[in-house]
């Protein structure tokens, strides 16, 4: 398959005013007539190729002329017209097949709801039509199905009629006065049970709030109203923008390849992404539908009322979303901790995808499948890119910039390019060389070193940057990176910082801006030698190289009025003494360090840190991606060895501290999913988990009695994690438990598999085969496949990288299986294998061969094709 081009964007040769969609809905037959106003944008006419994949064309008019057999061409991926005039009314009649969708994209059957998903290009399997974003398109829809199996027709916008009709079928017409473009397009029919709220704006006006979910589902649907609210209204205070319709509807189905998806006033969720209750739910699903929910609302302005020009411009809508969710959940509990989750997420997963095979620019040149891209660098890098700008410029300013940015282009599909030109028009700032963030790939490194002169109170710091390449990207340019800093002084105090040549203001952070490949700062006006506190809050994408000691380290981890760089400084303590001991020769223990040991007591005393969530994390060991990436080859098994000594040393020696910890967070844990309790139950859970490694037949009994007498999911997840991990007496009868209470559940049952999937032992690929033949799995649900595989294959390194290959091989089977089935969800499986140039000779000649054996498959899809043959390349 041939890449597609940014440099090949073209606009599209004409325009439809209007499309109306009929809809005869019918599980093997549905026979979709779409009507369009077609205007040619040269004013003469054209040929006219509409995409269209998988259907069964019936008939084609054009003004009411049926066309006949030599007046336009199909193949597998478009029909084409030739001579369209410059404006006419096509009609086109074509039958799909819902039932036999499994690729879940265009129009497909979860559970026997009808339901859609159209973005990346999903829209062409619905009907043929010019699929790209910068077809922007008014809709009306008329949906006909059976009364009895599916009592509810949805679409986007308002509806606007329907009525009984004869034979039991019934009908729905919907209008959507937003003219967006067909990704956006959303239907649902089905059997649903609808949870009703409205929501005032801060114009007052009154908006409906309906959320759809299979009845026996409808009352785990509360969180996510309330979530929605609350978006509603974070979204008027913090960016001014309101919600634009009179309803916004949220369907959950238990099939779907993303998480959620933002169709203008009718989002379809996953219901991963929308179901919460505190006995089947952790308090991370709570937290995860709550951002979730606010992502898609968000994307109502960025994204759907301001969409992409093309699909190379995802970033511009993604980036900018996400980075809004993260400030709306930082607004909502805890910022440092949310500052602190989302950066661990963009180390371990982002910057591991920018070292690799895969490594592409948040805005990438080219593309196989458009699939493959909604990747953690579009969205996660995406919204650093952002951040950085809003750091550049200022929160007043910034905000200006987006409202120039939703004013000028309000209702148009645009690039990248314009909203950068909307932060520089409103703050004069020269962004040229930032726009470099969107060109190049691969993660920056900046070096900083220091010097202190005592003669005259001035200490300087050194920086200098540089990017690795990446695949098709050898030279790197310097980028415009900011970096927020401030001192800590001897006495644990925030100096004020002043540079050489500049007049005191007494501000004790500021941003310092990199645009050169290498560049000092002089600050002034110190008495003695401070210690630096380097790239705040993570202020930009990079990997840090310091030349701070231990003590400094120490000393931030006391100090830092920047609880981002406290938590980083215990982090960095604990990453280098782990990747000192995987170094080691096996035959020596690895302990962790004593004045680490230290500062985690000192922690768990609670003098220092009020909030609990923040003291679970600092004490949290850095995860095995972050360490993986500082080894030149990775070691699993050492790995493995490492981190199970270091929890172990840690859970004996912290005995006393832990437990003091554990029973005084059960005290103010009250059950409830308010941040201060979520927060207790974090730092619970972290105790009970290093108690239990620590001395297991000492603890074990605490683990088992949680489990049992906890209403709360994420104490009986928790609790029995720890106990099928260390394989005790209990783990194996209460996981059969714990299938037996939750077997009717969908989202428990993936708990389920997940948490076996992810026991790091050797025998797990021979228990994730026998998990693959329980009567409860399924490849046909992607919740279920990315549970127990993608689980094994991210989260288990030594099961997954066992040295005789069968995890290898068990994982390549299944994405070959699955490939035909859902090329989406089994090219997204297939990404681990392109890690294989980090591990010894040995391993990268079975997982190369197995990417090989992939590529050697008749038929391969596209995206699989693309993955695997990149990560090969
Ligand atoms: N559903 C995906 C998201 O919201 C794609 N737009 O990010
Ligand atoms: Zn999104």
């Amino acid at each position: 398959p041939e890449p597609i081009r940014l440099a090949d964007y073209r606009p599209p040769v004409c325009e439809f005013e209007e499309i109306s969609l009929d809809f005869v809905l019918d599980p093997d037959v549905t026979t979709v007539t779409s009507r369009l106003k077609v205007k040619t944008r040269s004013g003469a006419p054209e040929t006219l190729a509409l995409d269209g994949r998988e259907l069964t064309l019936k008939s084609i008019k054009i003004d009411d002329r049926p066309l006949g057999r030599d007046e336009f061409q199909v193949d597998r991926e478009h029909l084409t017209l030739i001579d369209v005039p410059s404006t006419c009314l096509i009609e086109i009649v074509t039958t799909i097949a819902p039932r036999l969708n499994s690729a879940l994209m265009g129009l497909y059957l979860s559970n026997g709801i009808y339901c859609t998903q159209c973005e990346a290009e999903g829209f062409r399997r619905i009907t043929y039509f010019l699929d790209r974003p910068d077809v922007m398109t008014r809709y009306k829809v008329r949906i006909e199905a059976d009364l009895a199996s599916c009592p509810v027709l949805l679409s986007n916008g308002n509806p606007v009629g329907g009525g009984k009709l004869a034979n039991g079928r019934h009908f729905a017409l919907w209008e959507d006065p937003f003219r967006k473009p067909a990704y956006l397009f959303a239907l649902v029919a089905g059997d649903l049970a609808c949870l009703e709220d409205h929501h005032v704006t801060r114009s007052g006006r009154r908006v409906a709030l309906k959320l759809y979910a299979d009845s026996a589902a409808i009352d785990q649907c509360a969180h996510a109203m309330d979530s929605l609210k609350r978006s509603m209204r974070w979204d008027e205070d913090a960016y001014g923008l309101e919600y634009d319709l009179d309803l916004f509807q949220i369907v959950g189905v238990g099939d779907f390849n993303f998480g959620a998806m933002e169709n203008k006033g009718l989002n379809i969720f996953n219901t991963s992404a929308l179901l919460a209750r505190t006995d089947t739910s952790t308090d991370g699903d709570f937290q995860q539908v709550e951002r979730i929910v606010a992502h898609e609302y968000f994307h109502n302005w960025s994204g759907d009322r301001v969409t992409c020009r093309d699909w190379f411009q995802l970033t511009l809508k993604e980036g900018l979303t996400v980075f809004r969710d993260q400030q709306f959940s930082s607004d909502m509990h805890s910022a440092a901790v949310k500052r602190i989750a989302d950066v661990m997420l963009l180390r371990e997963t982002q910057f591991a995808e920018d070292a690799g095979p895969l490594a592409h620019p948040i805005r990438p040149e080219s593309y196989v499948e458009i699939n493959n891209f909604y990747t953690r660098t579009v969205y996660e890098k995406g919204a650093e890119v952002v951040r950085m700008l809003h750091t550049l410029l200022g929160a007043e300013l910034f905000r200006k910039g987006i409202d120039l940015y939703f004013a000028r282009h309000d209702g148009s599909a645009v690039t990248c390019e314009d909203f950068v030109q909307a932060m520089a028009d409103v703050s004069g700032r020269d962004l040229r060389r930032f726009m470099r963030w969107y060109s190049q790939a691969g993660t920056p490194e900046v070096r900083v070193t220091r010097e202190f002169d005592s003669s005259t109170g001035s200490l300087t710091l050194e920086f200098t940057q540089s990017t690795p390449p990446t695949p098709g990207q050898q030279a790197k340019l310097p980028l415009h990176i900011p970096i927020r800093v401030g001192l800590v002084g001897r006495d644990g105090q925030a100096l004020p910082l002043q540079l050489a040549g500049e007049n005191a203001k007494g501000e004790t952070a500021r941003v310092l801006e990199l645009t050169e490949e290498r560049q000092s700062f002089t600050f002034v006006g110190l008495d003695a030698a401070p210690v630096p506190s380097i790239l705040r809050g993570f202020s930009a994408p990079v990997r840090l190289r310091s030349d701070l000691t231990k003590d400094d380290l120490l000393h931030l981890l006391k100090h830092d009025e920047d609880a981002f760089n406290r938590w980083e400084a215990a982090q960095s303590l604990a990453a280098e003494a782990i990747v000192q001991a995987i170094r080691m020769s096996p035959q020596r223990q690895p302990v962790p360090d004593a004045d680490l040991i230290q500062a985690y007591s000192r922690l768990l005393e609670g003098s220092i840190e009020q909030d609990h969530a923040f003291v679970a994390r600092t004490l949290s060991l850095p995860g095995r991606s972050f360490i993986a990436q500082q080894l030149s080859v990775i070691d699993v098994d050492a790995m493995h060895r490492v981190f199970k000594t270091f929890q172990e040393t840690i859970g004996r020696e912290l005995e006393a501290p832990l437990l003091a910890a554990y029973r005084s967070m059960a005290r103010i844990d009250d059950g409830s999913t308010r941040t201060a309790a979520m927060a207790a139950r974090t730092l619970k859970n972290a105790a009970l988990a290093y108690l239990v490694i620590g001395q297991p037949a000492k603890f074990e009994p605490l683990a088992v009695s949680q489990y049992r007498q906890s209403s709360m999911m994420t104490d009986r997840l928790s609790a029995l994690r720890i106990l099928a991990e260390i394989d005790g007496a209990a783990g194996a009868s209460l996981l059969e438990d714990f299938y037996g209470r939750w077997q009717n559940e969908p989202l428990v049952v993936n708990k389920w598999f997940a948490l076996q999937a992810g026991i790091e032992d050797y025998k797990s690929p021979e228990r994730v085969e026998a998990l693959m033949q329980h009567p409860a799995f399924t490849l046909a649900n992607p919740n279920r496949v990315r549970a127990l595989l993608g689980t094994f294959s991210m989260a288990n390194l030594i099961g997954f990288h066992r040295e005789d290959g069968a995890g290898y091989r068990l994982l390549a089977d299944k994405v070959i299986e699955l490939d035909s089935k859902n090329a989406q969800v089994a090219a997204r499986l297939l990404t681990t294998f392109g890690r294989w140039r980090r591990f010894d000779l040995h391993r990268q000649q079975m997982m190369k061969s197995q990417l090989e054996r992939i590529l050697a498959v008749p038929g391969l899809s596209r995206d699989s094709y693309e993955i695997a043959s990149k990560s090969l390349g």
